[in-house]
């Protein structure tokens, strides 16, 4: 068989090549009947080895992203597979981490879990463990932490907090009152009504427990945004209790730790594995499957994708599995999680996936020293700029796009997965909607996936400032909580542990990462298209030296979204 079209994935008896060289080619541009087959062939080719899972999206309680059809990571095409270093890099870290882990014993106070808090260090996990308890530092992980999307503005206090003028009057600064805080835009509230109710892991024949908290924040014009009141349930009754700055320490520091503590579970199961994840996962096997190695957007997706199928196939197999490490040692393992991300996926618009909608809507683009805003918005700029430019370069007119039959193919894979279908298109029709779409995939396996994973070791390793479970009810008397109390109710030694190993094992750098906008298989040859990827990296510099040079004398830093940190794609 002689390569004559060295553009295509040729089948040659079994042994399969792919060879990208060659212009990126839409349907339309191919008009030899022999192109048009070969491109069929892949097509086929393709949808028989990469198929959507059918039946366990769904169950009883609603349905999930749809994924791919494999048992574990080894059902997987070898072309989708982690290369050797990768897997044996990532079948290495955990055990290292678990080995570096000092397995203390007693556990008696806080400072126990400075002595498993050893070799696997970090500036920020250090500053955490250093200020974990100041209430300016709880706001500033609203804002900057690894769930930096929770927050909105609150403009009238929800029926089911009763928080009264009078009970945060101290909190508020000279002259002022919740009130007017309320109409001049400074009070915030996070909002947790999404864990109501949900059922609790048992672990090693102990219940562990969940709860649904609301926090109000406001801007202090001095202190920055500080948490001042929180309550731990949805339906309050007579006896519920609002916790405040001005109650006894402890039983304020067990309120905060309980609305962290729900901050773990929507940080890890929806913004990261939901949010980023899974959504991804749905781009890539409708990719896969409906665009041939030619297709411009093949070219331009396949970079973001890497590495995706694998890593979430090792996720769901040991990670939220019925034996998995949530069941093992997360509140909401088991059940729990399922109805958790089912909850979310039924009320995920694809409007709050888009930046420069997400700030707005939640009201908080006022918010001073929101690092994660200002530069996933400039970020967001720079990809959709880039990606306008490739489209742009393939897609003459909307014609042309509605004309593409394969993308046509492709997007009705992608809405098949109803995420919010009022918003999400079954159909493509302007090259706009086209480039708004593959940068919010593009957005999403890099930008917000790195704002979501990559600090969770800073955020999580100092366990009693995220934890992953509580082995305690909440507090029904103020004057009780003491530190036994408290003690009892935080992560035990076995579960701490298992927290630190994991956070360090996904947050830290990957060894092999190629970083946002570096290509390093060369997709595209034509010379106007690598113009733009020249133009996308040049503006990335610029944003790079704008995020290095913020943070200089910074106490704490915020570097998550450096694009030199941002990898290409999910990888881990
Ligand atoms: C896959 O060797 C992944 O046991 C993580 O999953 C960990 C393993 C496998 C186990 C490795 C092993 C990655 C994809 C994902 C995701 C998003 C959710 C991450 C949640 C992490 C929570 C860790 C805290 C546990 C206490």
């Amino acid at each position: 068989v002689v390569l004559t079209f060295p553009c295509y994935r040729w089948l040659i008896g079994d042994i399969k090549v792919e060879i990208r060289e060659g212009p990126a080619k839409t349907l339309r541009d191919d008009s030899l009947p022999q192109l048009l087959a070969h491109r069929k062939r892949e097509l086929q080719e393709r949808q028989a080895t990469y198929r959507s899972d059918t039946q366990n999206h769904t169950t009883n309680t609603g349905p999930i992203p749809r994924c791919i059809d494999a048992k574990t990571e080894a059902d997987l095409p070898q072309d989708v597979r982690f290369d050797n270093e990768k897997r044996s890099d990532f079948e290495h870290s955990l055990q290292y981490a678990w080995l570096a882990i000092n397995f203390g014993r007693s556990w008696s106070d806080l400072d126990d879990f400075k002595r498993i808090f050893w070799k696997l260090r970090s500036p920020t996990a250090e500053y955490c463990m250093d200020h974990w308890k100041e209430d300016r530092f709880f706001g500033y992980q609203c804002l900057n932490g690894s769930n930096p999307r929770m927050i909105q503005r609150c403009k009238k206090l929800p029926k089911n907090f009763p928080v009264e003028p009078n009970m945060v009057q101290s909190s508020m600064a000279n002259g002022t009152s919740l009130d007017k805080e309320l109409k001049a835009g400074n009070i915030y509230l996070l909002d947790y009504a999404i864990m109501d109710g949900l059922p609790t892991n048992t672990i090693r024949g102990k219940l562990q427990y969940i709860a649904a908290p609301l926090c109000l924040l406001y801007q202090h014009p001095d202190e920055g945004l500080i948490p001042i009141a929180i309550q731990l349930e949805q339906s309050p009754d007579r006896d519920t209790l609002i916790f405040l700055p001005r109650d006894p320490p402890l039983a304020w520091l067990l309120a905060k730790m309980w609305v962290r503590h729900s901050e773990f579970q929507v940080f890890q199961l929806l913004s990261h594995l939901l949010r980023t994840h899974l959504v991804i996962e749905v781009f890539c096997v409708a990719t896969l499957r409906q665009l041939p190695a030619v297709h411009p957007i093949y070219k331009l997706m396949a970079p973001h994708l890497r590495y995706t199928l694998e890593i979430n196939c090792r996720g769901r197999t040991q990670l939220i599995s019925p034996e998995g490490i949530f069941k093992r040692v997360v509140s909401t393992g088991g059940e729990g999680l399922i109805i958790l991300a089912q909850r979310e996926y039924k009320v995920l618009t694809y409007r709050s996936l888009q930046p420069h909608f997400d700030f707005p809507d939640r009201g908080v683009s006022q918010l001073p020293n929101y690092f994660y805003r200002e530069h996933s918005l400039m970020l967001w700029e720079a990809i959709h700029s880039f990606v306008s430019g490739m489209v742009n370069l393939y897609y003459q007119s909307d014609h042309d796009v509605q004309e593409d039959l394969e993308l046509q193919a492709w997007i009705r894979d992608i809405s098949l997965e109803d995420i919010d279908s009022d918003c999400l298109p079954s159909k493509l029709c302007t090259r706009e909607e086209l480039s708004t779409l593959l940068s919010v995939s593009i957005f999403i396996s890099t930008a917000q996936h790195a704002a979501t994973n990559n600090g969770q070791f800073d955020w999580c390793a100092w366990v009693p400032n995220t934890p992953c479970t509580m082995r305690q009810p909440p507090p029904t008397d103020k004057d009780a909580v003491n530190m036994e109390m408290i003690m009892a109710t935080l992560p035990d030694v076995s579960q701490s542990c298992m927290q630190m190993a994991i956070t360090w094992h996904l947050g830290r750098a990957q060894p092999d990462a190629i970083p946002l906008g570096q290509y390093i298989e060369e997709h595209f040859t034509e010379g106007r298209a690598k113009e733009l990827i020249d133009k996308f990296q040049a503006e990335l510099k610029v944003i790079e030296e704008h995020i290095v040079s913020q943070n200089e004398g910074l106490e704490l830093q915020y570097l998550f979204l450096l694009p030199s940190r941002i990898e290409n794609s999910i990888t881990i």
